[in-house]
């Protein structure tokens, strides 16, 4: 047994009586209260979800491992000669709460250098999808064209215990998280590159062996590295994550859930909206014909945006309520790398705008920019400006929070989801209202 496998089993182990210790003593204590609107409006801020993973404080942003963004990275074994950490160290500081040190690390990055390789049935699949499906409906795909490969499907025919349930579980969350960059890489080479796969190279770690295959340059595999961690984990109530935990948690393998998720991912109030903001900048940016855009000018296209209907991609979110962090590390990064880029002032010009526009709108709770306003610059800097494949991205990063969340699921033997539902006329009743 590999020893990030072993440290996991015996934290697993350690952990387990603290929930049967509180289903058993304290199953009846309330932790939350339901309101109508609550019931109505998404069960927003309903506390009815457990992770040890991330958790997010509304003003503070995402904590991964009790690890605020800067600490994370600041933490992490990096890659030598680069500047961003191993996402392989990240896999297991997610796993096991600890940082690894960069002995372990490289031990995870062989470990995943086995399991890289992915059948040639899933690039057929790719290969027999039209050309014009979107990078997602492809990405999906190709993940759930993989289920026959589930070690957790075949040891359930087989039949094992409860308690066993974790480690099939970690098997195919490996091996289905080790070859996500390869799938990615092939979609983008295929769709927009004139169907020109390059070859993983063995001897890179995650992050540089996506970039390799992207046929992208340094500091592309930094970049590679940073966005995937940044997009990895956002507890676990929003929808990619939710749908991730809620589809396994009928036993469905990680190849069917982790599919689930990214159909999730692929909605315009979710991930897409990492395309939604470069549609939205390069339309307004044709609009404007070659003249340098002002505040003025934003402010006007951010209002019709509004009137006619349409929310402002990339800004807002339902849990946060103030500038996402994730947002942050990026726009540091342009700072750093890219601060002349014009696109990169028409992005910073409507961080300073949106908000305000947004405010006097009076609508959004938060104005803020969340995660995906600053992603596509970054991006297209370095050459992906097929934004449709974006969201690909963040799904790749998606993964590791997300998988990270199943192995401790069936670890911790966390039950099927099922809420319960209720009727309108109940809830009529329910707030007094007499028919
Ligand atoms: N532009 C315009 N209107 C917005 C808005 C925005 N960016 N953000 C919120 N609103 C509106 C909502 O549509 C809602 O309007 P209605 O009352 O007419 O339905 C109202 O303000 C209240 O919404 P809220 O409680 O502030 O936000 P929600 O929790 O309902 O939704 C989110 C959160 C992210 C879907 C929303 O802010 C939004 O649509 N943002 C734009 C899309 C986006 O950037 N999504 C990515 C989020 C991060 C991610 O998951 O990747």
């Amino acid at each position: 047994m590999s020893t990030l496998k072993n440290l996991l089993k015996k934290k697993i182990e350690e952990f387990r009586p603290r929930i049967t210790r509180l289903l058993k003593e304290y199953g009846k204590v309330k932790v939350d209260e339901v309101t109508i609107e609550q019931v109505i409006n998404g069960a927003r801020d309903v506390k009815c979800l457990v992770t040890d993973i991330s958790y997010l404080d509304p003003m503070e942003g995402i904590r991964f491992r009790g690890k605020t963004i800067p600490e994370t990275f600041a933490a992490l074994p990096k890659v030598p000669g680069c500047d961003q950490p191993f996402v392989e160290g990240f896999w297991w500081m997610m796993l096991t709460g600890e940082v690894p040190t960069m002995e372990q690390t490289l031990e995870v990055v062989e470990d995943f250098r086995k399991r890289r390789q992915v059948p040639q049935y899933v690039f057929d699949v790719l290969r027999a999808l039209p050309r014009d499906c979107h990078p997602m409906a492809m990405f999906s795909a190709a993940i759930v064209a993989m289920q026959r490969e589930s070690q957790f499907a075949a040891k359930y025919r087989e039949g094992m215990k409860k308690t066993e349930y974790w480690d099939p579980m970690y098997e195919d969350a490996c091996n289905l998280l080790a070859k996500l960059p390869a799938i990615g890489a092939y979609i983008y080479r295929m769709k927009f590159k004139c169907d020109t796969p390059i070859c993983s190279d063995p001897k890179l770690d995650f992050g540089g062996d996506f970039a390799h295959m992207m046929g992208i340059g340094k500091p592309y595999d930094d970049v590679a590295r940073m966005y995937f961690i940044l997009h990895s984990d956002h507890e676990s109530g929003n929808v990619s994550a939710h749908t991730i935990h809620l589809v396994a948690s009928a036993l469905s393998d990680a190849f069917y859930a982790v599919s689930a998720g990214m159909n999730g991912l692929a909605g315009p109030l979710h991930g897409l909206a990492n395309e939604e903001v470069l549609r939205w900048t390069q339309n307004f940016m044709a609009k404007l014909g070659g003249q340098e855009p002002t505040e003025e000018v934003i402010r006007k296209a951010l209002w019709d945006t509004l009137n006619s209907g349409q929310v402002v991609p990339g800004f807002g979110h339902a849990v946060l309520r103030k500038t996402d962090p994730r947002y942050m590390a990026q726009r540091e990064f342009c700072l750093k790398h890219l601060p002349d880029y014009p696109l990169f002032k028409v992005i910073s010009m409507i961080f300073k705008v949106a908000p305000q526009v947004l405010a006097e709108q009076g609508k959004a709770k938060n104005p803020w920019p969340n995660v995906d306003a600053q992603s596509g610059v970054i991006q297209w800097y370095y050459g992906v400006t097929e934004y449709s494949f974006y969201t690909v991205l963040f799904g790749i990063g998606r993964a590791i929070g997300t998988l990270a969340n199943l192995v401790w699921d069936r670890g911790l033997g966390y039950a099927l989801e099922r809420p319960k539902s209720v009727t309108t006329a109940m809830l009529e009743e329910a707030a007094g209202i007499k028919q």
